[in-house]
C-alpha cells in the first residue's frame, strides 16, 4: 500500500469541503491529481491543470441544483496530495499512477483523476480493466488517440487509445465528438469495430430518430460498467479554450450533460478522468467549467 492516506484541508481540496466530509477513511470519493506531462506534441500546461482546476472549484456550489444533491456530504469527497511524478520518466510515472489507483479501487473508493495530459489515462483505465468485469470506455475527446506511436513515442496522448486497445477489446471503446484523426486511425477504427460518434454526425443529425438523439445511440454501445475518459478538447473552443489542441466544431455544455446524465441513469459510471487542460492565466472560466464538469459527473454517476 503506497498510497498516501493524508487528504488535503478546505484551502487546497476539490469544493473547499471541510474536514467532517474530505477525511479519506470516510470518504468514498476520492480526488487524484496526476500532473504528468511529457507528450508536448500540442502544446504545454497541462501539469498545471490539477492545482488550477482545485482552485477554481472552491467558486462551484457543494449543492447541485439538478439532482438536488450535496454529494460531499452523502458520499465524501477527500482530495489527495498531488502524486509526485512530474520529473518521472514515462513508465514510471505511469506505473506510479496505475498502483495508485488499484490500491484505491481496491479500497471501494470511487476515483477520479485529473490529468495531466492523455496519456495518463491508459494508466488508470488498467486498473479499472482489471477490476470490472465487461467494462467499456467512454472517450469525449476531439481526437482519437489511436496512432500506435506519435513521433517515436509510445507514450504520447496522440497514442493513449491505442495502448488502452492493447488490454481493452477495441469494440468496448466509444468515442464522442471526433474530428481529428490521420487514415491509420481510421482504418484502425473500421478494422477493430470502434465506435465513434463523429462530430459532424452529431451535428447532422445521423443519430436522430423519433424521439432519440445522438447520446441515446451512445448509450446502447456501452456495456453495464462504464469509465469515462473526458479529454476537454471533446468542448468547443469558444467554451473552452485552454487546452493544447483546441478543434472548432465542437460539443457544448448542455449537450455534453445530456449525455453523460443519461449514461449516469442507465448504466454504472466505475470512475472517470480529465485531461488535457492547459490552464490559461487570463481566462479562468476553462478551469472553473473543467470543476463544474467534475461535479456534474459525480452526480450522475452517485
Ligand atoms: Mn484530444
Amino acid at each position: 500500500m503506497k498510497t498516501s492516506l493524508k487528504s488535503l484541508g478546505a484551502e487546497q481540496n476539490f469544493l473547499g469541503i471541510e474536514k467532517e466530509h474530505s477525511a479519506f477513511n470516510s470518504s468514498r470519493i476520492i480526488i487524484v491529481s496526476a500532473p504528468f506531462e511529457h507528450s508536448a506534441t500540442r502544446g504545454t500546461g497541462t501539469k498545471e491543470a490539477p492545482h488550477a482546476i482545485l482552485r477554481a472549484s472552491r467558486q462551484v456550489e457543494l449543492f447541485d441544483e439538478e439532482t438536488k444533491c450535496e454529494i460531499c456530504k452523502e458520499h465524501g469527497i477527500a482530495t489527495l496530495p498531488p502524486l509526485n511524478i512530474a520529473r518521472k520518466k514515462d513508465e514510471s510515472a505511469l506505473q506510479e499512477i496505475h498502483e495508485t489507483v488499484l490500491d484505491l479501487i481496491g479500497m471501494n473508493k470511487f476515483i477520479v483523476t485529473l490529468g495531466g495530459d492523455h496519456t495518463i489515462s491508459s494508466a488508470v483505465i488498467a486498473a479499472f480493466a482489471k477490476k470490472f468485469d465487461n467494462l467499456s470506455v467512454l472517450q469525449f475527446d476531439a481526437h482519437s488517440n489511436l496512432r500506435d506511436r506519435h513521433l517515436g513515442n509510445k507514450y504520447s496522448n496522440a497514442s493513449v487509445m491505442a495502448r488502452v486497445c492493447e488490454f481493452l477489446e477495441p469494440s468496448k471503446l466509444v468515442q464522442v465528438g471526433v474530428r481529428a484523426q490521420c487514415k491509420e486511425e481510421a482504418e484502425y477504427i473500421r478494422d477493430n469495430n470502434v465506435k465513434v460518434f463523429y462530430a459532424y454526425e452529431i451535428r447532422n443529425g445521423s443519430y436522430t430518430r423519433f424521439l432519440k438523439y445522438w447520446d441515446d445511440a451512445v448509450v446502447e454501445q456501452l456495456t453495464n460498467n462504464v469509465y469515462v475518459t473526458f479529454d476537454v478538447d471533446a468542448f468547443d473552443p469558444s467554451i473552452m479554450p485552454a487546452t493544447g489542441a483546441p478543434e472548432p466544431g465542437g460539443l457544448f455544455w448542455a449537450e455534453v450533460m445530456r449525455c453523460l446524465r443519461k449514461v449516469g441513469q442507465k448504466r454504472k459510471i466505475v470512475g472517470f478522468d480529465l485531461v488535457e487542460l492547459a490552464p490559461i492565466k487570463t481566462l479562468h472560466f476553462s478551469e472553473l467549467t473543467a470543476a463544474k464538469l467534475v461535479s456534474k459527473m459525480l452526480n450522475y454517476a452517485l
